[in-house]
């Protein structure tokens, strides 16, 4: 039997980050958790790429670009969605969640889902504090270890952590590489 999983050893990976400006009062404690997280486990400021968009909604896009240009080992994406007095919180988390986690799908790459979604403003301040169980920090670790385990699956069948097949002279080609018998 073989055993694989991710470790928290994080120095020389890449991330991006894509975070929602809509309720920054918490957003942007989520971010600073999650870059605390990322760094604390090895990762240097330049290996990381933050970009903010309007609110939860417009994430998957630029979490799907963002994983498509293979310049990242994970994305994280970060948000808070709280529910108000209309329907409109349904929509926009369940926009947010299929996207993010289809978005994943498409390009390949782990892509984290650290987007809050909560009855109440207290429970969203409560999960985006920097002394307690904070989902920025935990969206950090979940994104070190999808992207280490990942690259150790990639590299046991023989493709280079991007996702590409390594050509003989180690070029990149694009292709899987199969085996001869
Ligand atoms: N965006 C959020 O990130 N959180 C919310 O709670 C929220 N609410 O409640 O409306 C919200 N709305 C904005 C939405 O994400 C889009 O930015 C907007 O609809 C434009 O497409």
């Amino acid at each position: 039997m073989k055993l694989r999983k991710g470790s928290h050893n994080a120095s020389g990976l890449k991330f991006g980050i894509v975070v929602a400006k809509f309720n920054k009062f918490v957003t942007s404690k989520l971010l600073s958790s999650c870059v605390d997280g990322l760094t604390r486990h090895g990762v240097v400021a330049e290996d990381i790429e933050v970009v903010r968009v309007p609110g939860a909604f417009e994430i998957p896009l630029v979490a799907r670009t963002l994983a498509a240009t293979k310049r990242f080992d994970a994305v994280i994406c970060l948000g808070a969605v709280i529910r108000g007095d209309t329907p409109h919180f349904d929509y926009i988390s369940a926009e947010a969640s299929r996207g993010i986690g289809q978005a994943a799908l498409d390009a390949d790459v782990p892509i984290i889902f650290g987007v809050l979604t909560t009855d109440t403003v207290a429970q969203a301040i409560e999960r985006a504090e920097p002394t307690k169980f904070n989902r920025g920090g935990e969206a950090a670790k979940s994104a070190i270890e999808m992207a280490t385990v990942m690259r150790m699956i990639r590299s046991a069948e023989g493709v280079s952590p991007a996702g590409e097949a390594a050509g003989k002279n180690g070029a990149r080609t694009g292709r899987v590489r199969r085996r001869t018998k």
